[in-house]
């Protein structure tokens, strides 16, 4: 690691190693609640990571027994409609610049991930919840609805229904009904996460790396777009991997009986 993150940063710690950074969010004495500069060094976090061509997946997790408890309330009780409107706007962006890494970034839910917590995590490829995880769309307790696109993609992640059901109701659900209604896709228990998902960061950051770029692109944004185009965005990937050498050496590893060498 080139950059002294740790003087840099007042609210998220980074510890980057062995190919695998870890983004922190570090606000214990207000549960992780997302703030303008929570946001501010998110995105200043994400630029630097672009440039840093080793890191090969970003795992996000919180300090303390919260993972994000939402956006912080005491910044938005004074905000106005068009400050209200400025500052979704900003979270949107922040939690698409997240989402388009080109890398694979894992959510290590470790306490409550309500609000704006549960919309970083579905902002994350996937989510892997300690036991003591607790997800939720409360927003309508307040008088609001989500603002970083969590009415969005909690129906494209969970169903409509299923969406409707906890932005409407409010509930604070354990990790394992998130399990159950496709949520998260793995629930640990609290002292082995960290364990689990750089175990799981490991496995995906020793696969091709522009397989993994590749699969990521082309699965989010074909998504979000007609399947007729989606299959034809994936022939044309698939036949893009065959000039990057990497499908060369992954082919002649598999006929050879051996590891890649990527
Ligand atoms: N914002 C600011 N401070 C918070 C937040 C928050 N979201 N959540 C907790 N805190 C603070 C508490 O005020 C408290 O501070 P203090 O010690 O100074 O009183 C400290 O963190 C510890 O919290 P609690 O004492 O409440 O801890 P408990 O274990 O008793 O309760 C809960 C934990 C259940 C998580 C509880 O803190 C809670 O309900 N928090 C609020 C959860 C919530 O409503 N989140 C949604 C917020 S709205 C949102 O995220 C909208 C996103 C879109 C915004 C769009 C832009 C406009």
């Amino acid at each position: 690691m080139d950059k002294n993150y740790a003087e840099e940063n007042l609210t998220i710690k980074i510890n980057i190693s062995d190919k695998i950074a870890i983004l922190t969010l570090s606000r214990p004495e207000a549960l992780n609640a997302l703030n303008s500069l929570v946001f501010y060094e998110i995105d200043r976090f994400l630029d630097s990571l672009e440039q840093l061509n080793e890191i090969r997946v970003l795992i996000i997790t919180g300090e303390g027994k919260s993972f994000v408890a939402g956006a912080d309330i005491s910044e938005m009780s004074s905000m106005n409609q068009e400050e209200g409107l400025a500052f979704s706007l900003k979270g949107q962006k922040v939690f698409q610049h997240l989402e388009s890494l080109k890398i694979p970034v894992i959510a290590a839910v470790n306490g409550f991930a309500l609000g704006g917590g549960c919309e970083l995590t579905m902002s994350c490829d996937f989510r892997i919840a300690s036991t003591k995880a607790k997800f939720g769309q409360p927003e309508v307790n307040l008088g609001l609805i989500p603002g970083y696109a969590g009415t969005q993609r909690l129906s494209r992640l969970i169903g409509l229904g299923n969406a409707l059901h906890l932005l409407m109701t409010a509930d604070v659900i354990s990790a394992e009904e998130a399990f159950r209604i496709g949520l998260v896709q793995k629930v640990v228990e609290p002292e082995e996460l960290m364990n689990v998902v750089m175990e799981l960061a490991q496995k995906i950051a020793m696969k091709g790396k522009k397989a993994i770029e590749n699969v990521k692109y082309v699965t989010r944004h074909g998504y979000n777009i007609p399947f007729d185009d989606a299959c034809k965005l994936e022939a044309s990937y698939f036949g893009n991997s065959f000039g990057n050498g990497e499908s060369g050496e992954g082919m002649k590893a598999f006929l050879e009986k051996r590891k890649p060498n990527w």
